[in-house]
């Protein structure tokens, strides 16, 4: 029996969130034999290169520890330093020290070594994200010839910032050595093509060699799970966080934004779209209320801390300018709450921003729809620079740096007539069930498996 390798730079903790990816994936390895394989999330020293396995919650999980300096060059560094920004449009936060690069690829070589010996012919192996693009080709070196497919769950850059990231050249031609590359959009995979034809990235042989042609590049657009968003609706801790968020907002309405504190979430700017609407209709004031949720991310780099700092400013700002003794404008909250928490307060909310500068999806979107209610749905206002707003065409899509254009829709959203918030809603919903997690999982492996561009 064909077996599942999922590899991703974390291994599942015994602690999951209810839904969405991690569940989708612990779910494919529980209908197949195989296991997840990553870094162990723990540090030594000295760390082994021998694999440690162990069952997690049914599932088998396996890694290596790395040592500090290691997960430094490799994570902090190259994947969130240089990776992570560069895909999201922001050259001028990368930070490009050679030893980023080398740490990159000799973490890459390290967890292929370990994984190998563990590998049977008829595997079928899934990697994971930016922290592993050169991961097939180190397992190539090593004799695997099984079917590797990837998967990029953040944006494929734009080819003049691409060709800005040190060893470009040599981190594309790392696709060659799998078999499918999945990215998020279409707009991904236009850009793909345009490098590797650019770049003649189809004539620069991986490593490996003999004679495998150039991977499969396709859009998966990931979804999550909706009806596990709608069971967790029923829950106690759902419905006693949307009655005392509902008591503490009397009759206004409820605007939420939901994010991990990242600057390509475009925070600052959500916050002065607001503050331009309030400054523009009175008529809103005392009417509405905003709450951000934004619990920070990647402390450890210097620009997660700045950006901590600027949106402390400008939330500032807002709250001064227009708080009454009666009235917070803004509400403000850095940190994470349970899944059940934020469906309630999806649920509450007239209005959801997800508005960032540059997102792969943003999965966001897809759970503010599948936690509306039918007879009273909010509406979604959303960047046309996530992923997403490829397939939400009933959203009220905006150029996040326009913050006026932003303001506006946030206006017509407040305003939006029942019929029309229905109608809209419907039309997302079937979207979101369309590209819920599990069929996402099913394409992509459907994808792989039937992959025929490998000749060996
Ligand atoms: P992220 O950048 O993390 O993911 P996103 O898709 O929005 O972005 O997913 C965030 C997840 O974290 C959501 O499930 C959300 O509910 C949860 N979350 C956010 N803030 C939270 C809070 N305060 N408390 C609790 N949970 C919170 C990357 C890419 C995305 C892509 C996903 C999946 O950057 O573009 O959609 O992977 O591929």
């Amino acid at each position: 029996m064909t077996r599942q390798i999922i590899i991703s730079n974390r291994t599942p903790g015994t602690s999951t969130a209810a839904g969405g990816l991690a569940v989708a994936l612990r779910k494919v390895l529980t209908e197949r034999d195989g296991f997840w394989f990553g870094w162990t999330g723990e540090f030594a020293e000295d760390p082994s290169d021998e694999a440690q396995f162990r069952d997690v919650g049914g599932i088998t999980v396996g890694g290596i520890d790395l040592s500090r300096d290691e997960h430094h060059a490799y994570y902090e560094g190259f994947s969130n330093s240089v990776l992570w920004p560069a895909f999201h449009h922001r050259l001028d936060l990368t930070d490009m020290r050679p030893e980023f690069y080398e740490g990159y690829r000799a973490v890459n070589k390290r967890l292929a070594a370990a994984l190998a010996p563990h590998i049977q012919p008829d595997d079928l192996i899934w990697v994971h994200d930016y922290h592993l693009i050169p991961l097939a080709e180190a397992l190539r070196k090593h004799g695997i010839n099984n079917r590797i497919g990837f998967f990029l769950h953040i944006p494929f850059p734009e080819i003049e910032t691409l060709n800005a990231i040190p060893h470009h050249e040599d981190l594309m031609r790392a696709f060659n050595a799998f078999d499918v590359v999945g990215l998020q959009a279409e707009r991904d995979v236009a850009t793909y093509n345009d490098y590797a034809l650019n770049a003649r990235l189809g004539d620069l042989a991986p490593s490996a060699g003999n004679g495998r042609h150039a991977p499969t590049v396709m859009a998966f657009p990931i979804g999550t799970a909706p009806s596990g968003f709608a069971a967790l609706l029923e829950t106690e801790q759902a419905q006693r966080t949307r009655e005392l968020v509902a008591r503490a907002m009397a009759d206004r309405n409820l605007i939420i934004g939901v994010d991990r504190l990242d600057y390509s979430k475009g925070l600052p700017q959500r916050f002065e779209a607001y503050e331009q609407l309030l400054a523009a209709h009175r008529d809103l004031h005392r009417e509405v209320h905003f709450l951000q949720i934004a619990p920070p991310s990647r402390d450890t780099i210097p620009e997660y801390q700045e950006i901590s700092e600027r949106l402390d400013l400008v939330a500032g700002r807002v709250m001064g300018r227009f708080a009454e003794p009666d009235w917070t404008p803004l509400n403000y909250v850095k940190r994470a709450y349970p899944q059940a928490a934020l469906a309630g307060l999806y649920n509450l909310a007239g209005v959801a921003l997800v508005t960032p500068l540059r997102d792969g999806m943003n999965l966001v979107a897809h759970e503010y729809v599948a936690c509306q209610d039918e007879a009273d749905p909010g509406v979604l206002v959303l960047s046309r620079f996530a992923g997403a707003a490829e397939i939400f065409e009933d959203a009220l899509l905006v150029n996040p740096h326009d913050t006026q254009e932003t303001a506006d829709a946030l206006y017509t959203a407040l305003r939006m007539p029942l019929a029309e918030r229905q109608s809209r809603w419907r039309h997302l919903k079937a979207v979101i069930e369309d590209y819920a997690v599990d069929h996402w999982a099913q394409r992509f492996l459907t994808a792989l498996a039937n992959d025929t561009s490998t000749s060996s």
